[in-house]
């Protein structure tokens, strides 16, 4: 058994190193580290995210632990565990089956991923692991007394709210852990209140532990190393969807929008490390997308988010201004809104929405249809979308990578009443 998971240990790591010798963009490596180094074996790190927070959120904190543990990689073999997708608050369909235990897979490309930094699944970290425990597990937190001047600190500190309970009988805590809440337990648990850069916890998980798997709850707690950097593009630039739901996007394009990508000038290379576009290379089809978010963004956001007749009207204004008749429909609002909207924008225009078939919706999920939506904005020669969105961001950068005017994508609805109506911050790519 013992010689079992040293010889899978081993294989693991070798793959580990392959991917990471491949790294050209990468600035150190491996081939010619220590033999001490080269055979050390690897270390896992696991993070979570509050649970309230939306998909988009999550892909962005995944950016960032990302960077922390590729630089990790700079000492010995680090495998960032992929947090499966649970009962995020917004997957809320109940005909498509469990929305739980979601692996990465069905959403990402894991190749893809693993040119920037060594990935797995949860469920392959279990088998690797051979035992349902996380080594340690540290949950991140703010500092209780709140702060008066920024300074990167991390401290130890007793939990300020605690979601672990002590199991007296396995003598192990147990949690959430993505819905693996009935098999997997953790040995260690402890509060860090921490203010700063995910990459300040490098040194701690360096020199003070040397735990096999550490997670990381509160992962959104630590803030991007450099926002907007080459190395954050990188990363973003890792973070291709999968090929099904592209594929799915790609044909509605073909057959609704009259857009594919020889024409709208939009081919991806193979790898993302090969491509390299500059702002104006892309066409994009021919049509205007919008992402219209609703929802509880009516609510919770009521000073951005237009009626449904101004939000016609102003798509109206833009697709006459750019000649486009076709309008592509993203949104989370109900059926009964989406058909008032296209009522409020009139038989003038040809308006479109991704309806998925039950098939794709069991299949895919809300999580895979809402990327399905994303991808089709992405390819549109006008995106507008929803202010302080992460929906309508990830669509921004998305038409950053594939090389468009940023004029074309920097957009966004605005509300009746407000008459200044700014425009979106341009995070423009970096390489
Ligand atoms: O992605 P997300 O974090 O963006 O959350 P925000 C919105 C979720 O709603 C998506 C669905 O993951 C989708 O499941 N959704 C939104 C959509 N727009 C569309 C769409 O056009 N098409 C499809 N198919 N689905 C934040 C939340 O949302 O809003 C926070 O993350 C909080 O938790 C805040 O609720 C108010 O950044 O827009």
């Amino acid at each position: 058994m013992a010689l079992a998971f040293r010889v899978l240990s081993l294989f693991l790591l070798v793959c580990t190193l392959r991917v990471f010798s491949e790294h050209s963009e990468h600035e150190h490596d491996l081939n010619g580290a220590s033999e001490d180094l080269k055979y050390r074996e690897p270390r896992y790190l696991l993070y979570d995210v509050n649970p309230g927070e939306g998909f988009n959120l999550r892909r962005d904190v995944y950016m960032r632990i990302a960077v922390l543990v590729r630089s990790l990689n700079e000492d010995g073999p680090w495998t960032l565990v992929l947090p499966p997708w649970s009962r995020l608050y917004h997957w809320r369909s109940r005909d498509v089956g469990p929305q739980e235990r979601i692996p990465w897979s069905l959403f990402f490309d894991l190749d893809s991923l693993r040119e920037f930094v060594p990935v797995m699944e949860f469920h392959e970290f279990l088998e690797v692991n051979k035992k349902n425990t996380i080594d340690e597990v540290y949950y991140l937190q703010h500092y209780k007394e709140g702060w008066d001047k920024w300074e990167e600190k991390m401290d130890k500190r007793p939990c300020i709210t605690n979601p672990y309970d002590w199991n007296p009988e396995s003598q192990h805590w147990y949690g959430w852990f993505f819905g693996y809440n009935d098999e997997v337990e953790a040995l260690k648990m402890e509060c860090i209140s921490v203010m700063g850069h995910a990459g300040i916890l490098k040194p701690f998980l360096l020199k003070n532990t040397s735990a096999r798997s550490v997670m990381l709850d509160r992962a959104e707690t630590v803030l991007h190393d450099r926002y907007g950097d080459a190395v954050f593009w990188q990363v973003r630039r890792s973070m291709r969807f999968s090929k099904q739901l592209r594929d799915i996007g790609d044909a509605f394009r073909a057959e609704f929008l009259d857009s594919t990508d020889a024409k709208d000038k939009t081919v991806v290379e193979k790898s993302w490390k090969n491509m390299k576009r500059k702002h104006g290379d892309a066409l994009g089809g021919p049509y205007l997308a919008v992402h219209l978010r609703r929802a509880d963004f009516v609510r919770v956001r009521e000073k951005d988010v237009p009626s449904l007749k101004f939000a016609a009207k102003q798509l109206k204004d833009l697709a006459e201004k750019h000649s486009l008749n076709k309008i592509f429909v993203a949104t989370d609002a109900p059926m009964d809104e989406y058909k008032l909207l296209k009522g409020y924008i009139g038989d003038s225009y040809e308006v479109f929405k991704f309806e998925p078939t039950k098939q794709m919706r069991k299949d895919f999920k809300d999580g895979g249809v809402a990327i399905i939506d994303q991808w089709i904005c992405a390819h549109a020669r006008l995106f507008v979308g929803t202010r302080e969105s992460t929906f309508s961001f990830r669509i921004q950068d998305e038409r950053e990578i594939l090389g468009f005017n940023p004029d074309m994508t920097f957009n966004r609805l605005c509300h009746e009443k407000d008459k200044k109506c700014e425009q979106p911050t341009r995070w423009h790519i970096e390489y």
